[in-house]
């Protein structure tokens, strides 16, 4: 049984940039209302109402992982070590977005799937087999086809917490996947979410926040473990699971993933009570995220956004803080610049060297990328510039 312990409002499409046009004809803009719920048989968290996945990853979709220097070493680092401990001769990337991990892999040995076509395009330019589908049982009888092998390893970051049935998910994987085979997963984690307070990692896009708790246990019946498992700064905390078929007995299970589940349990991530206080710790949290804001503005102080992201735009609508208090946000994505943020319609400008020096405070949009983002900004902190942030409470920094 799913009980709701979170409402978020109603929300536009987080990824849903929109063109000046858009806004004179008031056109194009879906919203929707964003719940989230506790499952207390599988213990899943996931949001209560879903939008068709076609609407949301069609073939304009904006989102590059590219866009930060943190991911692009995060994938170099892993794939090094994938090619060195697994040494696997094929490998299946679902949700490859633009390559950033599959570019450290042979052309010859790389599947990649990505739904959006605009996206897809740069993977296929580089010369990676590259299918526009979405991720299915259709689609791994196609791969499966097209192979004379079952694949030695299947990554997935970001993208298996996106997919609403993970039934279809892993059977699908278990199709393709050779005996021997692995498969590895990346994606927030609850745990670092509830401890964060980062209640911006619920939006349309991320229908699941997942734990080892709620992994294991829609991994089971498809006779599938969690044999080892990574703690990641990237994402504002992600979790990286390494699982293999049961009947593997290649790996043994490390001690880290007992690790994990006892904190798991310790923080009562298996129980409805927890997230009922998170409600309150999130409530908490805009009310004091408003006080700033408007305690700035009482300055007549110039507040600007930085990283027009997903998460961004769940805060600000959640929060009711619009192009009245910023004045615009800072991206560097092309396909986000020029345009508008979901909802609240703040102007999104190119980032360049100069864009901060007109600013008093910045909204740190991209929170997950703080230490990337201080790091390029040292003139702007130098000079008396403060940034905003609600993680891991709202506060000016
Ligand atoms: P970032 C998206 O979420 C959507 P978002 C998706 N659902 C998901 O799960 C995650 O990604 C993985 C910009 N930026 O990664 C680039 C700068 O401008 O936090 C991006 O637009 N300058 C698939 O949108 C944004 O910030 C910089 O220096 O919440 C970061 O978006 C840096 C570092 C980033 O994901």
């Amino acid at each position: 049984m799913i009980r709701k312990f979170l409402d978020l409002g109603m929300q536009p499409l987080a990824n849903n940039y929109l063109k000046k046009k858009d806004l004179i004809n008031k056109k194009g803009e879906l919203f929707y209302h964003l719940e989230v719920g506790f499952n207390s048989k599988t213990k899943l968290i996931s949001i209560l109402n879903t939008v068709p996945s076609k609407k949301m990853f069609d073939d304009n979709y904006p989102y590059r992982s590219s866009m930060s220097k943190t991911m692009l070493l995060s994938f170099k680092k892993l794939s090094k070590y994938l090619k060195l401990f697994y040494k696997p001769n094929s490998i299946l990337e679902i949700g490859s977005n633009d390559g950033s991990l599959i570019r450290n892999f042979s052309k010859k040995k790389a599947i990649c799937v990505e739904p959006c076509k605009n996206v897809a395009k740069i993977t296929k330019r580089l010369g990676y087999k590259t299918f526009t589908d979405f991720w299915d049982m259709n689609l791994a009888r196609k791969i499966k086809a097209s192979n004379k092998k079952k694949i030695d390893l299947i990554y997935s970051s970001n993208t298996l917490s996106h997919i609403s049935n993970l039934d279809s998910v892993f059977k699908s994987i278990c199709h393709v996947m050779a005996d021997k085979g692995i498969l590895i997963i990346e994606d927030p984690s609850l745990l670092e979410c509830l401890k964060n307070v980062s209640y911006d990692q619920f939006y349309n896009e991320h229908i699941y926040v997942f734990s080892l708790i709620s992994i294991n246990e829609a991994i089971k019946k498809y006779k599938l473990e969690v044999f080892d498992i990574e703690k990641l700064k990237t994402h504002g905390g992600s979790l990286r699971y390494y699982i293999k078929r049961i009947s593997n007995k290649k790996f043994k299970i490390s001690n880290r993933v007992k690790k994990q589940f006892n904190e798991e349990l310790k923080f009562k991530l298996n129980k409805y009570s927890t997230f009922v206080n998170f409600r309150k710790k999130v409530e908490k949290s805009k009310k004091n995220l408003k006080k700033i804001f408007d305690d700035i503005k009482k300055k007549n102080k110039i507040i600007i956004g930085y990283g027009a992201t997903a998460k961004a735009s769940t805060v600000l609508n959640f929060c009711n803080i619009n192009s009245e208090t910023i004045d615009y946000f800072l991206d560097t994505t092309p396909d986000k610049v020029k345009k508008f943020m979901p909802g609240t319609h703040i102007f999104i400008k190119p980032y360049n060297k100069k864009s901060l020096d007109s600013a008093d405070y910045v909204f740190l949009g991209a929170w997950n990328f703080k230490q990337e983002i201080f790091k390029k900004e040292k003139k702007f902190l130098k000079k008396g510039g403060k940034f905003i942030t609600h993680i891991p409470k709202p506060q000016v920094i």
